[in-house]
């Protein structure tokens, strides 16, 4: 257990006001208090941050994943580097022809192009893709010496829609947009909602239980889980945002009567607007273990009020669970009693640690790289978050409902009821879930990462590829919950066994026998010796 003297200890490192900066970004939960804590804010220059930036946001967490979408990188070669497919978002398609996920389309920047314009090449860039693939749509997403020359880039893609009918949609995700990637998420999320969500002629879904799966990227399979399961229930899934999402099924995205929220951060803003534009509730769903994965399937059902579908679900999850739990107990009794530390970017610093519970794992340390204070404290805090330059610089995009297309989904009346009993239009945060005494860290960083593994221990450091390396030097096995190590998928059932089995590997490694973590070759007392008498 850390207290609030160790914590100092800690921060004493830091010059004074990165101390006090620092110190609001950390939380030592006490569950009888509201507790409060800093969160998207600017990381302190020189320190360490496993952050990524708003192109990182934009293109490759949002966007990136859509299949039937060219995603045109307009900026130099480097960063078009992060045009591939570096995320395991997987994709298929009954046509692969349609399927672009494993190109890298960029302008490749010269510096001719800084210095007299990149626009003119942006647009053979643009000519060249639609000779080449001829898609349905193109992104263009700007990195940042585009903002810097100031290429109008919406021009260029206003222009290329007329000339070629088609959508091409621009995203000013320039790295430096804001502090992180969520600034990216946001981008995204408006870019989408203007021009793409809507823009397809549906009336109606047609269909019984149709849904929209937002927050869902498909990581190394997770989505498949995901949709055989609801698919298996009854469900009809429009479109999913955006893991092997596409264009075709998003641009028809209004006709759905419920939209999942998996992952809050990068998506609440098309939830939301999606509601005032037409009427379409958002339920907060979590597919990460058995426990969450049976409550969200049972909220969902609940909302649709389907005596059938109430039935379907309840022997799924009865068939599922005993499944699952005879084959995880080996993996259980592994796990049992170890403790983890569970720092994520996102919504997966929280998702993970009911399975970890589950698993007989404690969760000792959590935070997010670079989520909001919403998602710690619960959407709640809403109005109290502050406005700063940063976030200014972010469009607020302003929908109202559509005067053809909005209808309640559900009677008003009902719609209360439900939401005394279900998670409909609301998200509770991480923070509320925490036992007391763990620690809760905004945007975690090298040096307090060492700081923290050193008195804590953790049996198990999930984090990323950044920070992997040094806590497996301490010692300690680290588990990768972005791209989970290239296995996976984690998702539902399946996923809740592939992971205790994954887990348990970490576990019983023999090699970490061999290595000597650097605290214990330094003595753990240290006294002084005193003169005779004294
Ligand atoms: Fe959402 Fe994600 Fe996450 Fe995220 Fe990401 Fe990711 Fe993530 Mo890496 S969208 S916030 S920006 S759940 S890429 S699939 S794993 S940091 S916790």
């Amino acid at each position: 257990m850390i207290d609030e003297k160790m914590l100092d200890e800690i921060l004493n490192q830091y010059p004074a006001k990165v101390k006090r900066s620092r110190k609001q970004h950390i939380l030592i939960r006490m569950p009888d208090q509201d507790q409060k804590i800093e969160a998207n804010t600017r990381t302190v220059p020189g320190i360490i941050t496993n952050r990524g930036c708003a192109f990182a946001g934009c293109k490759g967490v949002v966007l990136g994943p859509l299949k039937d979408v060219v995603n045109i990188v307009h900026g130099p070669i480097g960063c078009g580097y992060y045009a591939w497919l570096t995320r395991r978002n997987k994709g298929r398609s009954d046509d692969q022809t349609k399927n672009y996920l494993a190109y890298c389309v960029s302008t490749d920047m010269q510096e001719s192009d800084i210095v007299f314009g990149g626009e003119k090449k942006l647009v053979r860039t643009i000519d060249e893709v639609v000779d080449i693939f001829n898609p349905s749509a193109i992104t263009i997403s700007a990195t940042c010496p585009v903002g810097l020359i100031g290429d109008d880039i919406q021009a260029v893609a206003k222009r290329a829609e007329e000339k070629y009918g088609i959508s091409v949609t621009a995203y000013n995700c320039e790295g430096y947009k804001g502090v992180s990637q969520s600034a990216g998420h946001h981008i995204a999320n408006n870019g989408l909602m203007e021009h793409i969500i809507g823009r397809g002629d549906l009336e109606e879904a047609g269909q019984d239980f149709t849904i929209n799966i937002l927050g869902e990227y498909n990581i190394g399979g997770d989505g498949w889980v995901i949709n055989e399961m609801l698919e298996e229930l009854g469900y009809t899934i429009q479109a999913v945002m955006t893991g092997d999402g596409s264009f075709e099924q998003l641009k028809n995205a209004h006709i759905a009567d419920l939209n999942l929220v998996q992952c809050h951060r990068s998506i609440n803003y098309i939830a939301s607007m999606l509601e005032v534009k037409y009427g379409t509730p958002w339920l907060k769903v979590n597919f990460t273990g058995i426990r969450a994965t049976a409550n969200s399937l049972r909220q969902m059902a609940l909302y649709f009020n389907d005596p059938d579908l109430i039935q379907r679900t309840e022997a799924y999850i009865a068939r599922e669970t005993a499944r699952v739990e005879q084959l995880w107990e080996p993996y259980r009794r592994i796990c049992q009693g170890k403790t983890a530390f569970c720092y994520v970017g996102g919504s997966r610093g929280h998702h993970y640690q009911g399975l970890y519970d589950e698993l007989g794992i404690t969760t000792v340390l959590a935070g997010y790289e670079f989520a909001h204070r919403d998602d710690y404290e619960g959407r709640e805090v809403i109005p109290d978050i502050k406005s700063d330059a940063d976030s200014k610089n972010i469009p607020e995009l302003q929908v109202s409902p559509d005067p053809l297309r909005y209808r309640l989904k559900i009677p008003a009346e009902r719609m209360e009821e439900l939401r005394e009993k279900i998670s409909l239009n609301y998200y509770q945060g991480m923070i509320k879930e925490m036992n007391e005494g763990s620690i809760i860290v905004d945007d975690l960083n090298h040096y307090e990462t060492e700081e923290f593994v050193r008195i804590l221990q953790p049996d198990i450091f999930s984090s990323g590829i950044k920070d992997k390396y040094v806590v497996q030097k301490m010692g300690i096995p680290s588990k990768q919950l972005h791209n989970y190590d290239y296995s996976g998928p984690y998702a539902g059932f399946e996923g809740a066994l592939n992971f205790a089995r994954d887990i348990s590997m970490c576990f019983t490694n023999p090699s970490w026998n061999y290595i000597i973590p650097p605290w214990r070759k330094k003595p753990l007392l240290q006294g002084t010796v005193l003169k005779g008498g004294e």
